[in-house]
């Protein structure tokens, strides 16, 4: 069969006034841009997890109506959802159906919704989707009805036997960031995340030599790869974490990876980062203040625990010349209208080398949502395409939707113009320079100009 695999690519955001903002704002369009570049991880996993014989090409549509002609000419299609574009997803099923090709759909939103997605798919997956997919092939090929595949139905799968992710796919285009798993999961359970959690119970490391050997097949691709790593929380055992950096060092790459805030507690660990050729991290901070955290991580309260240390804490990650892009959710109950000025206060303070500003964002599936609809809070109930992590969609507690909204442009306004991008940077290049001469003599790959 031909098997075609469609990514939907790009970044989602409906609020026109923020849209307008995001062309003026250099900062904040800049990681936008950067990230909207990156390839399908889980479809390359698929790839790579397909039995032998078919022709598999690797697929992009930016948005509805945009997928490549080339698509209708498979069997089968492969399409990857995540909530903002899963209706974009459905049309462009329901044509590939009309025109007699097969579909099969997975990720993180129809793992949540199978029964929504078996209205535009012949085959819906639920869950992770390596060792199930051969089964949807083997059922495409024989044309077999519909049906829902749940991965808990087959094998678990082994994180320590995962195939390496066919980068090969993507060798005609212009990639220049890749990513690579180190982990799936997160030991924390934070109400409002939609990610890997979502899929599997357990946090998971891989072994750090199968994390090396997809970074070298990466660079048959591509000579010098950035990598971002596409964990929900990378550095949650430090001395495993310190072993995969040694294990990173001799391959000379750049990367990115998503983490908690204990990283800052471990120099030894932040040393071995940095020397490992990482160039930031990004920690979900989410509040400016303490009280709004009570509660949101489930386990053990880890986020409101941690909260009154975070100053310091982005500090001592900057200090080893790391820098820290903290994450900060507006809106979160209990967040009032000065929550704006004190993201502000904090992220010029600290300072942040980059920030990430979201409004609190209800996808399926979360403990959030289920709360939230139990509440009556949500506007427009079913409206997937606002999941943007920028349109606001529900009631806070202590402010209106429209005061949220507008706390967001002003936000957005001060905290991405040149002069606030320009004062965080230049204050931690300083702050960098200066410790690093304290302790080394003259530190490598930073200016303080
Ligand atoms: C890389 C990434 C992106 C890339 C995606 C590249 C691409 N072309 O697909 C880019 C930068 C484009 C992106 C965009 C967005 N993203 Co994003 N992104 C991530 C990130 C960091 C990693 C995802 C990843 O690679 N996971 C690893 C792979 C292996 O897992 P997976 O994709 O889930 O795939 C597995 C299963 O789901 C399943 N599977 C997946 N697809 C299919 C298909 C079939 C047929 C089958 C059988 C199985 C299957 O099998 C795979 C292997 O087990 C996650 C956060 C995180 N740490 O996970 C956020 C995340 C996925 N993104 C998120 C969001 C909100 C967005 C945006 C809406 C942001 C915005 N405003 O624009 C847009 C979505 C627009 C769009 N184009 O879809 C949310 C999604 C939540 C949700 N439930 O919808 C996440 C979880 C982050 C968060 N804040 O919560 N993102």
């Amino acid at each position: 069969m031909k098997i075609g695999l469609l990514a939907m690519s790009g970044i989602r955001a409906h609020d026109p006034k923020l849209l307008a903002l995001g062309l003026t704002l250099p900062g904040f369009v800049e990681r936008s841009k950067t990230i909207a570049s990156l390839p399908s991880l889980g479809l390359l996993y698929l790839a790579a997890s397909t039995p032998d014989g078919h022709d598999i090409r690797y697929f992009e549509a930016e948005s509805d109506g945009a997928e490549p002609a080339d698509v209708y000419d498979c069997d089968l299609v492969a399409i990857s959802t995540f909530s903002a574009q899963v209706f974009e997803a459905y049309a462009i099923a329901d044509r590939l159906r009309a025109a007699g090709v097969l579909v099969a759909m997975g990720g993180l939103h129809v793992s949540v919704l199978p029964h929504e997605a078996a209205r535009h798919a012949d085959y819906v997956i639920v869950g992770e989707g390596e060792n199930v997919w051969p089964a949807v092939v083997r059922a495409a090929a024989r044309r077999a009805p519909a049906t829902v595949f749940r991965s808990v139905d087959f094998a678990a799968i082994d994180v320590a036997r995962l195939p390496v992710p066919r980068y090969d796919l993507l060798q005609s285009r212009a990639y220049n960031r890749f990513t690579v798993q180190t982990s799936r999961g997160c030991p924390w359970r934070c109400d409002f995340c939609a990610s890997t959690v979502m899929l599997a119970a357990r946090y998971r490391k891989r072994p750090i030599e199968h994390v090396v050997r997809d970074i070298l097949a990466v660079q048959q691709v591509r000579d010098r790869p950035f990598v971002e790593f596409a964990d929900d929380n990378t550095f949650v055992d430090k001395t495993w974490g310190k072993e995969l950096c040694r294990r990173l060092a001799p391959l000379n790459i750049a990367w990115f990876t998503e983490t908690d805030i204990s990283v800052a507690d471990d120099p030894e660990l932040l040393d071995l980062m940095r020397e490992a050729g990482c160039r930031q991290v990004l920690i979900g901070l989410e509040s400016p203040a303490r009280g709004p955290l009570n509660g949101i991580e489930l386990r053990a309260d880890f986020k409101a625990r941690t909260a009154d240390r975070h100053r310091d804490a982005v500090r001592r990650v900057q200090s080893h010349g790391i820098t820290v892009n903290g994450c900060f959710i507006l809106g979160l109950d209990g967040h009032t209208t000065t929550t704006f000025d004190e993201v502000l206060a904090f992220a010029c303070d600290a300072p942040l080398y980059d920030v990430q500003i979201t409004v609190l964002t209800a996808f399926p599936g979360t403990p959030l949502h289920e709360r939230l609809s139990r509440d009556g809070r949500i506007l427009e109930p079913g409206r997937w395409d606002l999941c943007t992590l920028f349109d606001v969609n529900y009631r806070p507690t202590h402010m209106s939707p429209r005061e949220l909204q507008e706390g967001m442009y002003w936000l957005t306004e001060r905290l991405y113009s040149d002069a606030c991008t320009n004062r965080r940077r230049g204050a931690f290049r300083e702050e960098y320079v200066a410790r690093a001469r304290q302790r080394h003599g003259t530190p490598r790959g930073v200016s303080a100009a």
